[in-house]
């Protein structure tokens, strides 16, 4: 298809477009690089901007189900909501939307939603690449909500975070030893934890583990994206419905102040020059592992290096100067 042509069509909120040219961005072949390249430029003057909500927390804590229903409420608002996912260990598991597809089964099939599973592919940096222009063009195509789910695998909250306006961390009802174990690198980045599955039996126990939450939100240092209040940690039932209203409540109170103290459009802008320098760096290590000439070119120096031929800082030198980077 046209390039142009295919621009028009996911303009207009045609969704076939749309998924045609998620297939393309998620292509590793060159020219299809180059035709999604042509795409998103295309694209990109038109402007439009949906709501980028993160969503993380291990297997089983009820992300599918917590999509379905809070995703059930948007669409019931008026907004449509795509779904998306960051799963590095999808190529084992067989992704963990299309895994869940049965948890998401009304969303799936309500018209104002649009769920894409997480492309087969392990290495991280691709999928993150692949993941956020799947969102730019969602939000070409008029999506308001852009949920991005991964399972918290290695660095994959990370990557989800740092191409969200918000992210949410869907933790459990546990016990004191259990929060002891969340890693504090997640509680930094999480703008609001929800305790799920606060229903029946588990109801008290969420509320106590919420309550934990809480204060540990507040023994963190203090950001200046966050009005007062913010972090914040709530209960919510995803399997019964319940806090959801008040759980999106709360991201538009953050949303809507970070948008007039100028963080939310600040954020952006530092996410956009992050995922270039990203994707410069990872250009130049796929060049140094890629089968060819500069892979051999560093296994050589390597064994010079590794029989005392060579520094390792000379060696390194030499490389460079192989790559063009420094003059010689
Ligand atoms: N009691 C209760 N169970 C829930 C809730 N949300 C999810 N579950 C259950 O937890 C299990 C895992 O849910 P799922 O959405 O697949 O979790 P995911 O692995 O994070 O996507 C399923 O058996 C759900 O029915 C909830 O709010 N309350
Ligand atoms: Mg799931």
């Amino acid at each position: 298809m046209n390039i142009t042509d295919m621009g028009d069509r996911i303009l207009a909120g045609d969704r076939r477009a749309l998924a045609r040219a998620i297939t393309l961005v998620e292509s590793g072949r060159a020219d299809h690089r180059e035709q999604a390249t042509e795409l998103l430029e295309y694209l990109r003057p038109c402007g439009r901007q949906g709501l980028r909500i993160g969503l993380s927390g291990t297997p089983g804590v009820g992300k599918s189900t917590f999509i379905e229903s809070f995703g059930m409420m948007l669409t019931a608002l008026g907004l449509r909501v795509a779904v998306l996912a960051v799963d590095p260990s999808s190529a084992r598991s067989g992704g963990s939307i299309l895994g869940d597809k049965t948890r998401m089964e009304r969303l799936s099939r309500d018209p104002m939603a649009f769920i894409r599973p997480s492309p087969s592919q392990s290495h991280l940096g691709g999928v993150a690449r692949r993941t956020r222009e799947a969102v730019a063009l969602c939000e070409a195509s008029g999506f308001d909500i852009i949920l991005i789910e991964t399972v918290g695998v290695g660095q994959s909250e990370t990557v989800v975070a740092e191409m969200s306006d918000l992210f949410i961390l869907l933790m459990a009802p546990a016990g004191g030893d259990e929060l002891q174990g969340v890693k504090r690198g997640i509680m930094e980045i999480a703008d609001i934890i929800l305790v799920n599955k606060a229903d029946g039996d588990l109801k008290p126990v969420a509320t106590r583990t919420q309550a934990d939450y809480a204060g540990a939100l507040r023994l963190l240092r203090k950001r200046p994206q966050d009005p007062e209040g913010f972090p914040k940690a709530m209960c919510v039932s995803a399997l019964e419905e319940k806090g959801l209203q008040t759980a999106w409540d709360e991201m538009q109170t953050l949303s809507g102040w970070r948008r007039e103290q100028g963080f939310f459009d600040q954020r952006r802008a530092d996410q956009a020059r992050y995922w270039f320098e990203e994707e410069v760096r990872q250009s130049l290590l796929a060049q140094l592992t890629a089968p060819g000439a500069l892979r051999d070119k560093m296994q050589a120096l390597g064994a010079e290096v590794a029989q005392g031929q060579a520094t390792p800082s000379s060696a390194a030198q030499e490389m460079l100067k192989t790559l063009g980077l420094v003059d010689g």
